[in-house]
């Protein structure tokens, strides 16, 4: 075993939390290691509700100018309700799930007459090294061995059931879905047909009613799947809407499923893809292949991506412990070094299992989600989640993986021009705090009184400049810079110098503007989010504006916006500090809401942005308001810390997040209960946000290595505690690749290669 790249368990999943994620970026699978019954939660990832749509509340241009007058006046209250009265649109879309494929091994029940003593004959692991799950434990004198994986040149999900003993092998399966679908059996197969609801469904207002919302004249996204067991020796039988194998050395199940989505702009039902067909031929070329093939295809797959980075630290005894137990004794105070590697490898397994080339982009749980109406939609909130979850891809050397970012942002850059002109009469393009599969880039809230504090911030395709603008940084790839990179970051350069105001001292500032899910107080002791300006709105602007001279000077293009850039920028409003020296969040030195808020927005920056720099006045000023947010937070927000502090070169502080980012969580109760890792190491925001596992991923490797290829910074934020290691394959920007080593908390070697 080795303790950073395993999570193994000596007993089944007791819930959904403690279950580990497989997934192919498309298809996930949630795997509870039951014994009798082995649960197998299956995702798609473009099971959504919904259908391409816009809405915007009548004449939101108008409402726009409104706010604008009356914020610019101090009538933040009044500014507040002309957003929401004038601009809110429908909420985004929602990510379902797709069904359950249940596994019956009768007798084979914990503690029956079968059973040995479980905790030496039971184990469930997940190796990171292959991405394969595996089960394993004894049943009368019988050994069974479950593998799981769900394979990305084959699209399906297979999973393998062998015994030691010849014809040991017995079991029924049958699949069942939330969603409105029909199963049929026949032969050794199950054939689901199905679809999601077209209507989309209000989070938090209208809980426990999907059902309601299928409209029996129009369904939305269908789908078609397809069960198959191949069995070795024995019998497969079909009976009551399940399969029976018996008799078999052992069977191989493969599960395939294709949606009718054809592109956020599609109509299902008038232009879809071909599901049935589509499932067919995944299941015929992934039995035709046979499993042996499937699987070695799949790891062959897999490691070329997860092997290019490693990360060593010392292993010490806990590390031998269960992850669940390991998770606890290292809360109690337990040395284990190697758990923090864990957790980094698993923030990159988690990126190759739910982000490939071709697939939609990880949304607020990965691909991961069996609830009808999960926590936030499971959307894509961008006002820091899903540019989060995409923070280690680049680099921790899985570029390939971030294609779905890449594409999403393009496709947003079109549909985002809408609202642009609608709202703010504005060119370019803006896309506000959410967003979902068809893309929707308007400000949701509508008829919502205090929705202004998430919905009213159209700052969301600024802010994935900067996710593309790294894309270039770590690949410098030429064709990307110019095809791609110029053109989207001057369309949103547009949007935004077209929305550029004059404040009262001259300088330029985006007005009104929120500071993401942040209130502040006003005299009256009411809270309003709704300010002049804030220190998030101009920092992306500054840093928009800044990325797109830098692209545009590397590609030699010589645009006319290039000039208006130019002169706006010294013109940009910037920051402002507080009494006590740290940066302002709004215009006034308003009092918070919350003094330690979970957003960090004011900061931005510092990280990801690098307008601040440590170590001068401004690095002392992001310092201070850091200290004032204070630790604690929500899983995401413990993750973006760590990030933060290993910029300000404090790899102790950087270490006391991830030690709380760790602390073992049972609960799904949501925030304020503070954040932690479930017992699958999965990030508890609470619930479970995938978000914390990207975060914390980035922030080891921000803590490793920092700068350019041309002026690198090798380990800026190394804790005391971590006086020997090695780090191999991590990416810096100019597109080169760093190993390093250390003894003594002193660096030992450094290679950059190509
Ligand atoms: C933002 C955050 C919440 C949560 C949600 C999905 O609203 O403020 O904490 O992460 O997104």
């Amino acid at each position: 075993m080795n303790c950073s790249h395993e999570l193994y368990y000596t007993s089944p999943a007791a819930d959904w939390n403690a279950a580990l994620p497989l997934g192919n970026g498309r298809i996930g699978a949630m795997v509870f290691g039951g014994t009798e019954t082995e649960t197998l939660m299956l995702n798609e990832d473009t099971l959504w509700t919904g259908c391409p749509s816009y809405h915007t509340r009548p004449n939101p241009h108008e409402a726009f100018l409104r706010a604008r007058e009356l914020a610019m006046k101090g009538q933040y209250a009044e500014a507040q309700i002309a957003v929401e009265d004038g601009i809110g649109s429908d909420p985004t879309a929602m990510y379902l799930p797709l069904g359950t494929l249940t596994l019956t091994f009768a007798g084979h029940a914990e503690g029956s007459d079968y059973r040995r003593a479980p905790a030496s004959d039971y184990r469930r692991t997940l190796d990171l090294r292959s991405a394969v799950h595996t089960v394993d434990y004894c049943a009368g004198n019988v050994r069974f061995v479950r593998e799981s994986f769900c394979s990305a040149p084959h699209q399906v999900f297979c999973t393998r059931i062998s015994g030691t003993k010849p014809g040991s092998v017995a079991f029924s399966i049958a699949f069942s879905s939330e969603l409105h679908c029909t199963a049929e059996v026949d032969g050794a197969r199950i054939r689901v047909e199905g679809s999601c609801p077209i209507t989309k469904i209000h989070y938090g207002v209208d809980q426990g009613r999907s059902q309601q919302y299928y409209d029996p004249a129009r369904p939305g996204i269908r789908f078609a799947a397809e069960v198959r067991i191949v069995p070795e020796g024995g019998t497969v039988t079909a009976q009551d809407g399940t399969l029976a194998v018996s008799g078999a050395d052992a069977a191989a199940v493969y599960f395939a499923v294709r949606s009718n989505f054809a592109g956020w702009d599609r109509d299902p039902e008038t232009a879809g893809v071909p599901c049935r067909e589509n499932c067919a031929a995944d299941i015929a070329a992934a039995v035709e292949a046979g499993y042996d093939a499937v699987l070695a295809a799949h790891i062959r797959d897999y490691r070329a991506l997860y092997d290019r980075t490693e990360l060593c630290l010392p292993e010490s005894a806990s590390g031998s412990l269960p992850t669940d137990e390991r998770l606890r004794a290292h809360a109690d105070g337990a040395e284990d070094p190697s758990l923090y590697a864990l957790l980094f490898h698993y923030g990159r397994y988690l990126t190759i299992a739910a982000s490939r080339a071709g697939t939609q982009p990880t949304n607020l749980q990965g691909i991961w989600n069996h609830r009808l109406m999960p926590p936030w939609n499971s959307n894509y909130t961008i006002n820091i989640n899903t540019e989060m979850n995409y923070w280690p891809t680049l680099m921790t050397n899985l570029a390939e993986c971030a294609e779905p970012l890449v594409k999403m942002i393009g496709e947003l850059r079109v549909s985002g021009r809408r609202p642009a002109k609608d709202i703010y009469g504005a060119r370019g393009f803006c896309v506000h705090h959410n967003t979902d599969l068809w893309r929707l880039s308007t400000s949701v809230g509508n008829g919502i009184r205090g929705g202004a504090v998430w919905a009213f911030w159209p700052m969301g395709g600024a802010w994935f400049m900067r996710n593309l603008y790294e894309y270039w940084e770590y690949t410098q790839d030429e064709d990307f810079l110019r095809g791609t990179l110029v053109p989207t970051l001057e369309e949103c350069a547009r949007f935004l110098l077209d929305v550029l105001t004059e404040a009262d001292d001259g300088t330029l500032i985006f007005c009104p503007s929120t500071s993401p899910e942040h209130y502040f107080r006003l005299e009256n002791g009411e809270f309003c989010p709704v300010a002049k300006w804030t220190a998030m709105t101009q920092a992306l602007i500054r840093d928009v504006f800044r990325m797109t001279l830098d692209a545009a000077a590397h590609a030699g293009a010589d645009d006319g916006i290039l000039a208006e850039i130019r002169d706006a920028l010294p013109k940009v409003h910037g920051y402002d500090l507080t009494a006590s020296g740290g940066i302002r969040e709004w215009n006034e030195e308003f009092p918070p809401h919350q003094k330690n808020h979970r957003h960090l927005s004011h900061l931005y920056g510092l990280h990801p942005g690098r307008e601040i720099v440590p170590g001068t006045p401004m690095g002392d000023a992001a310092k201070i308001s850091l200290v004032e947010r204070g630790d604690e937070g929500t899983g995401w927000s413990l993750g973006w810390k760590v990030n933060m502090w290993a910029r300000l070169r404090d790899g102790d502080h950087a270490l006391k997040l991830i030690d709380m980012q760790l602390r073992p969580c049972a609960s799904d109760a949501f925030y304020p209960t503070p954040g932690g890792s479930y017992p699958n190491l999965l990030d508890a925001h609470p619930p479970f946000q995938i978000d914390g596992n990207f975060g914390v991923c980035a922030g080891i490797a921000e803590m490793l290595l920092q700068g350019d290829a041309a002026s690198p910074v090798f380990l800026p934020a190394l804790p005391s505690s971590w006086t020997e290691g090695s780090v191999r394959g991590l990416r810096i920007r100019g597109g080169k690749t760093v190993d390093l080593s250390w003894k003594d908390g002193k660096l030992a070697s450094a290679v950059i290669r190509d």
